[in-house]
């Protein structure tokens, strides 16, 4: 049976407070709970504070180009499609620079649990606005407040054919725990969208904020009700929002789709031996 510390990389040089903490010890606690090693578990991460956890996750992991880290995992797991892939990723990484292959992947529904830390802000840049910054939201990049809407994670996710849609807070590391096991254990396209507070650059969406903000689901909310997830989702432009999995139903992910991947994964298939003799070539 594995520990926190088996999963544990360098010490993360987050800002003493950030929200990244709860969430960095969440995912390794999930991952013990659900009794992996870090050889049985891939971890992709964007750009970002949140991709630093490249460093301080140690497991099968791979840090992508800026707004790249889901196509990465897409094809790590096709590769090889019975290992559980994770990708962690900032809002500006996941809805902003790499919103198009966010929104393909969910139209795929790839078996992949798609963690984001939703601060807001571009932290390791220093808090320029992010996607999920409100309107009117005053940035060093928008002095005079963002003009655009936000992006609304949960709905762009239902609408485009996620089949497990969640939100939860970095304050609360038990229900985050909780969510981030059912999404791996989901199988197909899982979002768990984290509001996480960057105590650094954004003194509008603190702690206090999210507990003023957020409610729970109650326990009797029915998950595989689209039109009543789709009003969840909405309610991200109100004066309340919920936390909790707010929609999950099963459909054939991706890989099980491709007959070709029946039985063993592709990286344990013999190789075609042309193939071999052009890579003798290069070896
Ligand atoms: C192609 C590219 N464009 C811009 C950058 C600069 N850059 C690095 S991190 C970052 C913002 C990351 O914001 P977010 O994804 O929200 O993550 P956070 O740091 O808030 O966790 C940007 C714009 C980059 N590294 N690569």
């Amino acid at each position: 049976m594995s520990t926190i510390n088996d999963f544990s990389g360098y010490q993360p040089t987050w800002c003493p407070g950030c929200g990244n903490w709860a969430i960095g010890v969440a995912v390794k606690t999930a991952l013990v709970q659900l009794g992996f090693d870090p050889s049985s578990v891939t971890a992709v991460f964007g750009i970002g504070c949140s991709g630093n956890a490249n460093d301080f996750l140690n497991c099968y992991g791979f840090h992508a180009l800026h707004g790249r880290a889901i196509p990465a995992a897409i094809g790590i797991k096709i590769a090889n499609h019975k290992m559980p892939v994770l990708v962690l990723s900032g809002d500006g990484d996941s809805y902003g620079e790499g919103g198009n292959h966010f929104l393909h992947a969910c139209r795929g529904n790839h078996d992949l649990t798609v963690i984001i830390h939703d601060n807001c802000v571009y932290g390791l840049t220093t808090g320029q606005a992010a996607p999920t910054a409100k309107k009117g939201y005053v940035s060093k990049s928008t002095p005079n407040g963002i003009i655009e809407n936000p992006v609304n994670p949960l709905a762009l996710a239902l609408t485009q054919g996620a089949t497990f849609v969640s939100q939860a807070f970095a304050g609360d590391t038990p229900q985050l725990i909780d969510i981030i096991k059912k999404a791996v254990r989901h199988k197909g396209f899982s979002l768990v969208n984290v509001l996480q507070p960057c105590i650094s650059f954004n003194k509008i969406n603190t702690y206090g904020y999210y507990k003023e903000h957020t409610y729970k689901l109650d326990n009797d909310y029915k998950r595989d009700d689209y039109r009543q997830a789709l009003e969840k989702a909405s309610e991200l432009n109100e004066e309340k929002f919920p936390l909790g999995v707010i929609y999950e139903v099963d459909r054939p992910d991706f890989t099980g789709e491709l007959p070709q991947l029946d039985g063993e994964v592709l990286t344990e298939k013999k190789r075609f031996t042309g193939f071999d003799l052009l890579i003798k070539e290069f070896i």
